[in-house]
């Protein structure tokens, strides 16, 4: 990979921070955007914007053709067979919420069972807390190895046949964990159990494919692919998505309305409610290109090489304790850690003072880090466009937090 090259397509990266080019590690918070991304929504926005599927005049039809030629993309970056399947919402968030009010709220029942891990983010957490406490239905957690972040084997028993829902990160945004989840769909599928896969943290960087995961539904966000912010994907099975309500109402989710009742549009519009953001569309078919071109092997290959680089690092330096499994062959393109005796908001401003951006905080992971016995930590992020420059930067740097924190280690 040649990284001064694909920097050239980030201007983002030459902004100046703490005298230097800031070195950007959040990507697991968003990533920045190339300028094929910046110009296709540009050109889209002087040459073609209009309100989609609502005109006969040249610009709803070139809005129209932008935002439907947009889901073959995305049809064929997840490896689906029929676009109808994929619904286009405001992010990862918004697609579990729908499959949680519109399949987990009408699907439900008293003494139905739902299992999640503990490592969730809240957008898959809360969402289901909401469904039982709905229907009555019984929340169960898969918990982890402390130390390795891998489920504990024995919680997998979880999965029995009352279980109606099975939800999980494909990646968790603080243990970073790359993991197999097709033991764990299959166990699901066995028991007669709905998998909810979200994808937030592992379509940005690999391969995904929904025919081969065989998951019932998977979300995930463009804006941590390179895209704009507010496009979001739901992929579900036809069936399901077919057998369930829409989440919101309004224009171009309707085949007929009459004054007391109304027939539904067929999908995917009976999910799409009002204007689209045909804006974020665009973004995100430029992003998902740009992608392909670069290559997911070549993209793995780049972030492994970051993310070994600052485990090894990490590990040198005294008081540094990582979150989860130290193994870089296992991360997924993120390293949490703590620094003992210095809160982790602290580790970010003397980190930022000097140009570096990475994210502090429970991570919309409460209840991983309560049970981890820890209450916030920090968290960098690569993407393909990091450098093993930036890498040592950031080490440089982070040796010398306790230091500046008046330390005398
Ligand atoms: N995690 C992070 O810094 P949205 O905000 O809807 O695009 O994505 C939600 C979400 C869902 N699942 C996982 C595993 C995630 O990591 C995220 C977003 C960001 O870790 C913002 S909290």
């Amino acid at each position: 990979m040649n990284s001064e090259l694909i920097r050239n397509d980030f201007p983002i990266l030459k902004k100046e921070c703490g005298g230097r080019p800031i070195v950007y590690l959040d990507n697991a918070a968003t990533s920045q955007k190339p300028l094929p991304v910046l110009e296709a929504v540009y050109e889209y926005n002087t040459q073609g914007n209009g309100n989609p599927h609502r005109g006969a005049h040249v610009l709803a039809i070139s809005a129209s053709e932008a935002y439907d030629g947009s889901k073959e993309i995305v049809r064929r970056f997840i490896n689906k067979r029929s676009p109808k399947e994929i619904i286009y919402t405001r992010n990862t968030t918004e697609s579990l919420n729908l499959i949680a009010r519109s399949y987990g709220e009408t699907h439900l029942k008293k003494g139905d069972h739902i299992v999640i891990t503990i490592a969730e983010h809240h957008a898959n957490l809360v969402t289901w807390q909401r469904v039982a406490q709905k229907t009555g239905a019984v929340l169960d957690y898969i918990y982890v190895d402390k130390k390795t972040g891998h489920f504990l084997e024995k919680d997998l028993e979880k999965i029995n046949k009352n279980v109606k829902i099975v939800a999980f990160a494909q990646v968790s945004n603080v243990l970073g964990i790359e993991f197999d989840p097709r033991p764990l769909i299959q166990r699901a599928h066995e028991a007669g159990a709905v998998v909810v896969l979200d994808g937030a943290q592992s379509a940005p960087h690999r391969r995904v494919d929904v025919q081969e995961l065989d998951c019932d539904f998977f979300a995930f966000s463009g804006h941590k692919m390179c895209a704009s912010g507010g496009i979001g994907v739901l992929y579900g099975k036809e069936q399901l998505l077919d057998d369930m309500e829409p989440f919101n109402l309004g224009g171009d989710m309707i085949e007929e309305v009459r004054e007391q009742s109304t027939d539904f549009a067929e999908l995917p519009a009976k999910f799409e409610a009002g204007t689209q953001n045909v804006e974020g569309a665009v973004s995100l078919e430029a992003a998902i290109r740009y992608l392909n071109e670069i290559g997911f092997d070549e993209i793995q290959k780049q972030e492994r090489k970051l993310v070994t680089q600052a485990i090894q690092g990490m590990q040198q330096i005294p008081h540094i304790r990582i979150i989860g499994t130290e193994n870089p062959e296992e991360k997924e393109g993120l390293v949490s850690f703590t620094v003992d005796d210095v809160h982790p908001h602290d580790v970010a401003e003397i980190l930022s003072a000097v140009g570096i951006c990475i994210r502090t905080g429970h991570h919309c992971a409460q209840p991983l880090h309560t049970y981890l016995g820890i209450y916030a930590s920090c968290r960098a992020s690569f993407y393909f466009y990091n450098t093993e420059e930036e890498v040592q930067y950031f080490l440089k740097h982070l040796r010398t937090v306790r230091s500046v924190m008046g330390y005398d280690d």
